[in-house]
């Protein structure tokens, strides 16, 4: 299930260059694997890197896994953003929030894993 799901993700990134809408995508706009110059959170050993980022209303974020497994940058505060599951090496990208103010997200199938986005 959870590598179907990634598996998905990565052939709507590769193939289309924009997300899936069916699987809840958070950016709408441009999904396409590029690290730009903007705001990058990096997965590493079951960690995000760095677990706090600065962002303007409505940045977007780059989000790579470098780890072994997969992982996702899910919002605390439900459907506020949520990239699913981001299989092993595959990079996505989601829109923060508009909304001013610190939002904590962590890695679904790893609760344990958080960070926050801070909006300003
Ligand atoms: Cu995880």
């Amino acid at each position: 299930m959870i590598k179907h799901i990634g598996l998905t993700l990565a052939l709507c990134v590769m193939v289309m260059g924009v997300g899936c809408d069916g699987v809840e995508t958070v950016s709408k706009e441009s999904a396409a694997p590029e690290v730009a110059s903007g705001v990058v959170i990096t997965i590493e050993d079951f960690s995000f890197s760095p677990e706090t980022v600065t962002v303007s209303p409505g940045e977007v974020v780059t989000v790579v896994n470098s780890d072994i497994a997969g992982h996702s940058v899910t919002s605390d505060s439900v459907g506020a953003f949520d990239t699913n599951i981001i299989s092993s090496g595959n990079t996505v990208t989601f829109t923060a929030p508009q909304e001013v103010g610190d939002h904590g997200y962590h890695c679904t199938p790893h609760p344990n894993m958080k960070g926050i986005i801070v909006v300003k």
